[in-house]
C-alpha cells in the first residue's frame, strides 16, 4: 500500500500489490511475502539484471541455474519468433512430428558422448525437470515389466537431493520438508544418505575414504530391499539444491560399480550439471560414468523458454523400441516446436562459443583460484567448487568447524547482504552458493568476488555484533 512514506517507484507499488492480491509464489510463505512486497525484476543483460527500482544486480545464479549463455541474446529471440510465425505449436501423439524437434532429437544424440560403447540415440522430451523425473520413474519400471522383472519397482535416491516438485519428483528429492506436505514419498521410492563430506565425515577421515564410505550406503540399501527389487539409482552429479555438495572423487566410480554388480538402472539427474555448467556437455563424461538415463532441463534453452526431457541410453531404448508396443505416457508438449528451435540455437552459441570448454579450461579453474581465497575468511568453513558452481558453509568455529543454531538463519542474514550490495548468491541453510552464467570474463569473477567478500564481511560484523561470533 502506498504510505507518505512510501518510496517505491509506482510500477514497483502496483505490481507488489497486484502480485500479493493474486499470485502464489513456488515454495513461498505467502503472508510473509505479502508483508515485504516482491521484489520485481525487470530486465536483463549479460550477467546483470534489473529491478523495478532500478537497481543492478549481478546474477551470480543464471536466474535458477538456467542462463548460462547469459541475458540478452538476440538469437534466442530470433529463433523463437522464426519458429511460432511457422509452427508455433503442432503435437507430437499421433503420428506426427516437427523439424526443430526432429532436428533437436539428433542434436542431443550427436552431443552425448559415448561411454564404453553405450549411446544415447533417443531423447523422450517434456517441458522442465520435475515432468522429466516423472518419465524416468515411468520408463524405469516399464524396462523392468518388459523383461520380465515386474516387482523391481523401487527406485533409491538420496537425501538432500532436489529432483522437482511433481509427486514422483518430489519423493525422488529428499528434501523432508517437501515430504512432510502432501503423503511423500510415494510408494516404493526410498533414500539413502548424501555424499556430504564436511557434514558427515567421521575424525580423521579423508574425503576418499568417506567416498567409499557414501557409496557403500547403496549397496546396503540394494542388500536390505532386496537387489531383485531394485529398478534404479538416481542422483545428481553433483546436488546443486541441497547446497552445491560435491562428492569425494572416489563417490561416483563405486557408485558406477555397483549398479553394475547388482544389475540396477542408473539415472543421472543433470537438470543442472549439464551444458557446460561443469565444463563438459554432460556431466557423466566429467565423472566417468554409465548413465541409462540423463534428465535434462533448465540450460538447454538457456531458460528463455521451458524445456526438458530424458536422454534414453541405448540398454532402456533397445528394450522399449523392440519389446514395448505402446508406451502410455506423454505431455501436451512433449517435442514443442518453438522451445525445441530456442534450444537448438542455444546450443548453437554454447558450441560456437565453446562454453563447455570455457569453464574447463579457462573460467573455471580461475574461479576455483579465486573462490579457494574465501577461506581465509574467518565465517568460511570450506569453500570449493566444481566447473562453474561454487559451495561455501558458514561456520561458528573455523578452528573447530562448529556450525551455527539452524535457528539464527545465518545464510539468510548473509543473503540479505549480498541483496542489499547488488549480488544474487543463494543460500541453502548455511551454505552460500553461487552458479553463475558461463559468458562471465575474468573481470566479472573478480567483481562477483569482490561483492562476496564483501557480503561476508558485512554478515561477520553483523554476527560480532549481536554477540554471537
Ligand atoms: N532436477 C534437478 C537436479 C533440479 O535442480 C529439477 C530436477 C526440477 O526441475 P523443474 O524444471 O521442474 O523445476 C531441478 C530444479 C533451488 C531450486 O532452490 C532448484 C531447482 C528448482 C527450483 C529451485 O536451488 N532445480
Amino acid at each position: 500500500m502506498n504510505t507518505p512514506l512510501d518510496t517505491r517507484q509506482p510500477l514497483t507499488a502496483e505490481l507488489q500489490a497486484l502480485d500479493s492480491a493474486h499470485f502464489l509464489h513456488p515454495f513461498t510463505d505467502f503472508k510473509d511475502l505479502a508483508s515485504r512486497g516482491a521484489r520485481v525484476m525487470t530486465h536483463a543483460e549479460g550477467i546483470y539484471v534489473w529491478d523495478s527500482e532500478g537497481q543492478k544486480v549481478l546474477d551470480a545464479m543464471s536466474g535458477l541455474w538456467c542462463v548460462n549463455a547469459g541475458y540478452g541474446r538476440q538469437e534466442l529471440a530470433q529463433a523463437a519468433y522464426d519458429q511460432m510465425m511457422k509452427l508455433p505449436f503442432y503435437n507430437s501423439f499421433f503420428q506426427t512430428t516437427n523439424e526443430p524437434a526432429v532436428r533437436l532429437a539428433a542434436k542431443l544424440a550427436s552431443l552425448a558422448p559415448q561411454v564404453d560403447g553405450r549411446s544415447f540415440q533417443h531423447v523422450f522430451f517434456s517441458s522442465s525437470g520435475s515432468e522429466s523425473n516423472d518419465t524416468n520413474v515411468r520408463m524405469a519400471r516399464r524396462y523392468w515389466d518388459l523383461l520380465g522383472q515386474p516387482e523391481r519397482k523401487v527406485i533409491i535416491s538420496r537425501h538432500n537431493a532436489y529432483h522437482g516438485s511433481t509427486m514422483a519428483g518430489a519423493s525422488l528429492g529428499g528434501m523432508s520438508g517437501m515430504h512432510a506436505q502432501g503423503d511423500l514419498p510415494i510408494p516404493n521410492i526410498t533414500h539413502i544418505e548424501q555424499p556430504y563430506w564436511f557434514e558427515l565425515h567421521q575424525p580423521g577421515e579423508s574425503p576418499e575414504a568417506f567416498g567409499l564410505r557414501a557409496a557403500g550406503w547403496l549397496e546396503q540399501k540394494i542388500l536390505e530391499v532386496g537387489p531383485g527389487k531394485v529398478a534404479a539409482f538416481i542422483a545428481e552429479p553433483v546436488q546443486g539444491a541441497g547446497g552445491v555438495i560435491i562428492p569425494p572423487s572416489t563417490y561416483w566410480p563405486e557408485i558406477q560399480r555397483i549398479v553394475d554388480k547388482y544389475g540396477i538402472l542408473l539415472i543421472t539427474d543433470e537438470v543442472i550439471c549439464a551444458f557446460g555448467r561443469l565444463g563438459h556437455w554432460f556431466a557423466y563424461e566429467k565423472f566417468g560414468i554409465k548413465p541409462d538415463l540423463v534428465t535434462f532441463a533448465k540450460a538447454v534453452t538457456s531458460g528463455y523458454v521451458p524445456l526438458g526431457g530424458v536422454l534414453v541410453g541405448d540398454r532402456v531404448a533397445q528394450v522399449l523400441i523392440e519389446k514395448g508396443g505402446e508406451f502410455n505416457h506423454g505431455y501436451t508438449y512433449s517435442g514443442h516446436p518453438a522451445a525445441c528451435a530456442v534450444a537448438l540455437a542455444n546450443l548453437a552459441i554454447m558450441e560456437r562459443e565453446d562454453l563447455p570448454g570455457r569453464v574447463k579450461n579457462d573460467i573455471g579453474p580461475y574461479l576455483a583460484r579465486r573462490y579457494a581465497e574465501l577461506n581465509d575468511h574467518p565465517l568460511v568453513g570450506h569453500a570449493e567448487t566444481c566447473g562453474f558452481v561454487a559451495g561455501l558453509v558458514l561456520v561458528k568455529n573455523k578452528a573447530t568447524g562448529e556450525r551455527f543454531d539452524a535457528d539464527l538463519g545465518v545464510g539468510m542474514i548473509c543473503r540479505g547482504h549480498c541483496f542489499r550490495n547488488g549480488l544474487i548468491m543463494r543460500a541453502v541453510g548455511d551454505r552460500m552458493i553461487i552458479a553463475p552464467p558461463l559468458v562471465m570474463t575474468h573481470a566479472q569473477i573478480d567483481e562477483m568476488m569482490d561483492l562476496i567478500r564483501l557480503a561476508l564481511d558485512k554478515t561477520w560484523a553483523e554476527l560480532q555484533a549481536r554477540g554471537i561470533v
